[in-house]
């Protein structure tokens, strides 16, 4: 019997932690953790991490004949069974030092530095476009990784060039539009708009790219309802949307300004949230893969 105890933690993010098993390989366990506005909410909520596990492994799956990834096991007895369904064992790459993001709609830090500048990253952009715009054609706007707690910041091609070199650089940029384009044309066919991914990649042994972390979940992607699309307003988000309208409510008595952390969730909010990730998750794959409860 393998418990997670067994292995040395290497890496702890907000919601994810990772562990090595053995030299070669790495178990990438999600939690039910939930963060929105830069805060870890009180209490989980139930099935996250199982729903967003399985979606990475939907994703990896789709994008396979696209580009090779980490994914080694998702039912395997190296996976402890305090862990199991929401823990993956990956292959150890090593990790390219940029966040690799796709952007095909104008929000978050790419609508903000826009405002500013009138581009992005070094792209230079239409004038006129307005938040939550469609752009021209999805653009690769890379980002350095932030210590946690800081926002990563958005860097220019050439920044990544003089950190992985040109030819990497190149086909760091090529892979993630083209999982960006199939992820999102995926997506719209089920009633989805896929606003924006962000990407991690390591190298193999051999000197591969390979797509690691998690792929096209909610948590590493903005997803909007493709219905109440418009431009010129923030866009509702597909998953997040109930917990954030809460918080921001009269009825937490909650103020974002006052610096205090957010009060704990009540049960309805946090059971419509579950509901959205396995909503999520059955319209994105058309599975309804285990007993959700629902869906
Ligand atoms: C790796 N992270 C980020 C993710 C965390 C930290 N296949 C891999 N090989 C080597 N390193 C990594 C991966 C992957 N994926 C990923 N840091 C290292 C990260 C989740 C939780 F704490």
């Amino acid at each position: 019997m393998t418990t997670l105890a067994d292995y040395p933690k290497i890496a702890a993010g907000k919601v994810r932690d990772l562990y090595a098993v053995g030299d070669d390989h790495l178990l990438l366990v999600t939690s039910d953790r939930i963060s929105a506005y830069d805060f870890i909410l009180d209490p989980p909520v139930p099935d996250k991490g199982r729903v967003l596990t399985a979606m990475s492994v939907f994703w990896f799956e789709q994008l396979s004949d696209l580009i090779p990834n980490h994914l080694v096991a998702y039912d395997d007895p190296r996976i402890p069974e305090e862990v199991r369904g929401r823990a993956l064992l990956v292959r150890r790459l090593e990790m390219l030092p940029v966040e690799a993001v796709a952007r095909g709609y104008l929000a978050g830090s790419g609508y903000a530095d826009y405002r500013r500048t009138g581009a992005l990253c070094g792209v230079q952009l239409p004038e006129g476009l307005e938040e939550s715009s469609k752009l021209p054609t999805p653009i690769f706007t890379p980002a350095t990784k932030a210590a946690i707690g800081e926002h990563d910041e958005n860097v220019s091609f050439d920044d990544v060039v003089a950190k992985i070199g040109a030819k990497r650089a190149e086909e760091v940029r090529e892979a993630t539009l083209a999982v960006y384009r199939l992820g999102a044309e995926l997506a719209a066919e089920r009633g989805i708009l896929l606003a924006d991914t962000k990407l991690e990649f390591g190298v193999d042994e051999r000197g591969e790219l390979v797509l690691a972390d998690e792929v096209l979940t909610p948590d590493s992607s903005r997803y909007w309802p493709a219905e109440g699309y418009e431009p010129g307003r923030g866009q509702p988000s597909f998953d997040k949307q109930y917990v954030r309208d809460w918080l921001t409510g009269p009825e937490s008595g909650w103020r974002r300004e006052s610096g205090e952390k957010p009060p704990k969730l009540p049960g309805k909010v946090v059971e419509a949230t579950r509901g959205r990730y396995v909503e999520a998750y059955g319209r994105m794959t058309g599975l309804s893969l285990g007993d959700w409860g629902e869906g």
